[in-house]
């Protein structure tokens, strides 16, 4: 497709002086990257006008939608009364406590204290070290290793490349934090179709046992989690996966760190993914949601146990960002969660447009091309397969995730390719059903479009 004057300006200075997160800059610099210009509750519009359906809330994140004018008027008045001050050396302000009050109040229970952060990557850090703090504060310092999972995501940090198991972000040479293991995830489709879903949870779970066995509980700082990868390509865990990681973090005293950044406020009909699973986390990380993404923030609870520990050990706590609590992202965010339990989005989430979205999604399971469609509340995945008999995939040399993508673009919706065969969205909490029926019309005739392209035998 041949660009605008004003596109082709602007993806010329973009060429020239931008390096894009998680881009394939040689790819982007052939065809030109996309910019978007403006947006309304599910909708974007690029530079020269084209409307797309943002089956991602952004990045996981416009859970309100776009073009909330309350939370455009709650950063104007912060910003004209106190745009900015921090929270460090005992001092802090209104929006910050009220927003941590907050916090405590929709989190799980026995999570009632907060350190903010300005992103889920921050959040994971932040939360790393104040577990190795917590554990030299009770003489522990030997308790050092943290347990992620493969395919899991938390962040790009250097820590949280390593904790997360995502391998192509190791080869970059990146697992500089040299304290970490990763069992298995609870991947059914991908890793266990030989087994029932059940037996392959236990399996998943009893993967994190053998390794605490392996290593030794008293060395284990915390097993970190996000309750339903998102990232990874919306991995829905087997009903017995999480029931028996409890089992075994209780049999063997482990912390649990729940990864909120993209479960949490909403998306999957509760507050947090740990409400959906009855988790009790020990720590709880979140972004994203928090202020729908109208401005950067994180955060990471923590149980009383760990932060009167931490409170009630002389001197500094040593850790900290200059925006840690920055008083008009907190205002916006304190707005945003207003909102969210104003519109009872939660309860529709779980009782309307979930159930709805999950049932017009899973009519996609009988496309050619879809070997399985999944999902929970607002976050669903469909797996891409050459033959469904077998699940054969295709040739990963021909990309059909990014197939998907670029015809599911050039329909007006937005939808993201994770690896070479998984495409997943997670739209608005506010999207309305007609909105949904657009989306699943829109991705069916993409996934009709890919087939053409892919398979000569479609056509
Ligand atoms: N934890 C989880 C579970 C995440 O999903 C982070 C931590 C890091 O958050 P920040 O704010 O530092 O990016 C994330 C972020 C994608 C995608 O399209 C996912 C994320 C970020 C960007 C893109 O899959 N997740």
């Amino acid at each position: 497709m041949t660009s605008s004057p004003v596109l082709a300006h602007l993806q010329d200075i973009d060429r020239k002086h931008l390096l894009h997160p998680f881009t394939d800059h040689t790819a982007m610099r052939n065809e030109g990257s996309a910019f978007i210009q403006r947006a309304d509750g599910v909708y974007i519009w690029d530079v020269d006008g084209k409307k797309f359906l943002d089956g991602m809330s952004g990045l996981w994140c416009v859970n309100v939608g776009y073009g909330r004018s309350e939370l455009v008027e709650a950063a104007a008045q912060q910003m004209s009364e106190l745009p900015f001050y921090n929270s460090f050396f005992s001092c802090t302000t209104s929006p910050t406590a009220l927003l941590a009050q907050l916090l405590s109040e929709i989190t799980p229970t026995g999570l009632s204290q907060v350190f903010f952060t300005n992103s889920g990557s921050e959040a994971t850090d932040t939360a790393l070290r104040l577990v190795l703090s917590y554990w030299q504060a009770t003489g522990q310092p030997e308790r050092r290793i943290f347990i992620g999972r493969q395919n899991g995501y938390h962040g790009s940090t250097i820590a949280a490349v390593g904790l997360g198991g995502m391998t192509y972000m190791h080869a970059q040479g990146s697992m500089a934090f040299p304290e970490i293991e990763h069992v298995q995830q609870p991947y059914h489709f991908g890793e266990g179709r030989e087994m029932t879903p059940d037996a392959f949870g236990l399996q998943a779970a009893r993967s994190l046992e053998r390794k605490i066995e392996e290593i030794g509980a008293h060395r284990i700082a915390a097993f970190y989690a996000e309750p339903l990868q998102g990232a990874g390509g919306v991995i829905v865990p087997p009903s017995t996966y999480w029931p028996e990681i409890k089992r075994i973090c209780a049999k063997h005293d482990i912390l649990l760190v729940a990864d909120e950044v993209i479960c949490g406020f909403g998306r999957m009909g509760t507050w947090f993914g740990s409400d959906y699973y009855e988790l009790t986390p020990d720590v709880l990380t979140m972004a994203k949601g928090i202020s729908s993404g109208y401005l950067p923030i994180g955060a990471v609870m923590l149980s009383d146990k760990i932060a009167d520990t931490l409170a009630r050990h002389p001197g500094l706590l040593a850790h900290g960002f200059t925006y840690s609590g920055h008083p008009t992202a907190c205002a916006v965010a304190a707005r945003n969660i207003q909102i969210i339990r104003d519109e009872g989005l939660v309860e529709r989430v779980a009782s309307d447009i979930g159930p709805y979205f999950q049932a017009s999604w899973a009519t996609l399971a009988d496309h050619p091309l879809v070997g399985e469609a999944r999902g929970i509340g607002l976050l669903a995945a469909i797996e891409l397969v050459q033959s469904k008999v077998d699940m054969t995939r295709f040739d990963p040399s021909l990309m059909p995730g990014k197939c998907l993508r670029q015809c599911a673009t050039a329909n007006g919706l937005v939808v993201r390719p994770i690896g070479a065969n998984i495409v997943v969205s997670a739209p608005p909490l506010t999207i309305t059903r007609d909105q949904v029926d657009e989306l699943v019309t829109k991705l069916r005739k993409s996934l009709d479009d890919t087939a053409r392209r892919l398979n000569p035998m479609f056509a």
